[in-house]
């Protein structure tokens, strides 16, 4: 017999701040962890959705990226869910879910039959019990919540007194099966299901595997692949391990851990050093191997490198772009494509030349949704490491890294000498130019002083002698505008845009990028190439007494060259 259910209502008051950033919400696990925390939220996430959609009796997916408190904010969600009539919960094995299997699931399982889903991830933050815990709703289409929605959810979030809960005992997530409950005579089903099952299936309909394994064969290429022991782990070990025969050794830190075994689950140059290192990345000579990547936490990011080589993630857009054809899921190309604003602008150099359409939009990938639903784009990427297609509607860390390989299984097929990655960059950039490019990050600024900077950048646009603005963008699909998406400066063939990140739960992030298409010197090293576009923004635009005070003091960290190059920018403002 099932188990039986009462369900409780609990008097609770609002908790401030549960407000979506670019992509859900994320907060400290301090925070998160408080009482009421979990379950006023999901409350909130039901309630507008109910208004919406009749949910009673549908099925949602619950899962994330293995970190600490995951396991503790399920049970939770699972007691929300059945007092508000939910039918079915989804969840992972041990609650792992990648953030674009959740994201297929939710499209594609029995039809996509499922309501949506909540992911627990705070995706490249660190995690651990002092580090961050996130929550993220996503919709029927399998896109986070756009931004009408998670504003309802926060503003109930600031009214809420009572959220309902099913006195349910801990449920067993560790053995995939079904378990019903009886929650006053509504059917509730806890269904554990494969982490990985709908994911393979997937990949295994848009690649062509045995290509990629032909490749992986040739006596002259050898990959590796860290998975930053985030959720990437189960996945890459099934697909890379078991079907195409990469060696286990060459699978790095594959066992996701609560925290992230202590490192920063971030695939740029600064924190996925092991690979990096093995990859010979800024040395010299060596014996490396040919082929590198990287996920992030909730495996939605990718890093690629070649031997010794680090491919800029705009640039990895603009070839996957300039190549879709190789990838046997979309023979006809990319019939259009989108980038977040401060992403390079080397895919537009590959629209122009092609002549797809380019849609340009803020960052975060809830906007690409709405395009990719309407049919408008098959492609889209940001220069955060994120690339993905409409296979699903989250950016897909190993779906970029499995469109590199088929690129390049396609371009060697018949070769004697291996066709590099490098040798891959240099042919784009013979062709379609190169946009030297590099982003500064200024983490845990104070707040106020961060806003403060960007006001007083953006009373310098009038004497700004080439053009500036403050990006804001118009959804063709559903006609809405979301304005104050970051500061744009652009002369000439350079362009500089700032903004303040969505994702920190603590303080602001200043993030400044710095861009430079170039036809002519394509193999210049970045730094060198930008210094004149840099040093201009620093000397002539950012010598506020605030901001030099938020500078000096915060720096920081640039997640690709950075820490010598800032060491020369601030030797020349301090001398000035
Ligand atoms: C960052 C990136 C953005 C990305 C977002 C979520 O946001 O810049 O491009 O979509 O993280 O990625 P922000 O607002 O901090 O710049 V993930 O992998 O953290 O879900
Ligand atoms: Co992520």
């Amino acid at each position: 017999m099932d188990i039986m259910a009462a369900i409780r209502i609990v008097q609770t008051t609002p908790i401030p701040g549960m407000k979506a950033g670019t992509s859900g919400l994320r907060k400290k696990v301090v925070e998160a962890s408080q009482a009421n925390y979990v379950e006023n939220f999901t409350q909130c996430v039901f309630s507008v959705y109910s208004e919406k959609e009749n949910i009673e009796g549908c099925t949602m997916v619950v899962g994330g990226d293995g970190r600490f408190y995951n396991k503790q904010a399920i049970q939770k969600i699972f007691k929300v869910a059945a007092a508000n009539k939910i039918g079915r919960i989804w969840v992972g094995e041990n609650g792992i879910l990648s953030t674009p299997s959740v994201s297929i699931i939710i499209r594609e399982r029995e039809d996509g039959i499922s309501k949506g889903g909540l992911i627990l991830t705070a995706s490249h933050n660190p995690g651990g019990p002092n580090g961050d815990f996130g929550i993220k709703f996503n919709g029927e289409n399998g896109s986070s919540a756009v931004e009408e929605i998670t504003n309802k959810i926060y503003e109930e979030s600031l009214k809420i007194e009572t959220y309902k809960i099913a006195d349910l005992p801990e449920i067993d997530i560790s053995t995939i099966g079904s378990q019903t409950f009886d929650v006053e005579g509504h059917p509730f089903v806890v269904e554990v299901i494969s982490s990985t099952e709908d994911y393979i299936r997937k990949m295994r309909s848009i690649f062509d595997f045995n290509k990629i394994k032909i490749l992986l064969d040739r006596p002259d290429f050898s990959m590796v692949y860290d998975c930053m022991h985030g959720v990437a782990g189960p996945y890459v070990r099934a697909i890379f391990g078991d079907i195409l025969g990469v060696p286990s050794g060459n699978l790095m830190n594959s066992t996701p851990l609560e925290d992230f075994g202590g490192g920063h689950p971030d695939p740029n140059l600064i924190y996925a050093h092991d690979l990096v290192k093995v990859m010979g990345v800024g040395k010299d000579h060596g014996i490396f191997p040919s082929f590198g990547a990287a996920n992030d936490g909730d495996a939605d990011r990718n890093m690629v490198l070649g031997k010794q080589f680090f491919v800029v993630p705009s640039d990895s857009v603009a070839v996957i772009a300039a190549n879709y054809s190789c990838i046997p899921s979309f023979p006809q190309g990319c019939i259009g494509a989108a980038r977040s604003m401060a992403t390079s602008l080397a895919l537009n150099a590959v629209a122009e030349k092609l002549g797809f359409p380019l849609f340009e939009t803020p960052t975060g990938w809830k906007f690409f949704g709405n395009l990719m639903d309407a049919g408008k784009i098959n492609l889209c990427g940001e220069e955060s490491f994120g690339t993905s297609s409409d296979h699903c509607r989250e950016k897909d860390g190993i779906w970029a890294v499995l469109c590199w390989l088929s690129i390049l299984a396609h371009k060697n097929e018949g070769r004697a000498e291996l066709l590099s990655v490098k040798d891959v960059l240099s042919e784009h950039w013979r062709t379609y130019g190169r946009n030297y490019y590099i982003r500064h990050d200024y983490e845990r600024c104070d707040s106020d002083q961060a806003k403060a900077f960007m006001k007083s950048l953006e009373e310098k646009f009038p004497i700004f002698e080439g053009k500036a603005d403050n990006f804001s963008y118009h959804d063709p699909v559903d006609n809405s505008t979301s304005s104050n998406q970051g500061l744009r400066f652009i002369k000439g063939n350079w362009r500089v845009v700032f903004r303040l990140s969505g994702t920190d739960s603590v303080g602001s992030t200043v993030r400044i990028y710095f861009e430079k298409h170039e036809t002519e010197n394509l193999e210049m090293e970045t730094e060198a190439a930008l210094q004149d576009v840099s040093l201009l923004m620093y000397i002539n635009y950012l010598e506020e007494k605030n901001l030099m005070s938020l500078l000096r003091i915060k720096l920081i960290r640039n997640y690709y060259y950075l820490a010598l190059f800032c060491e020369r920018i601030f030797a020349i403002v301090f001398m000035i």
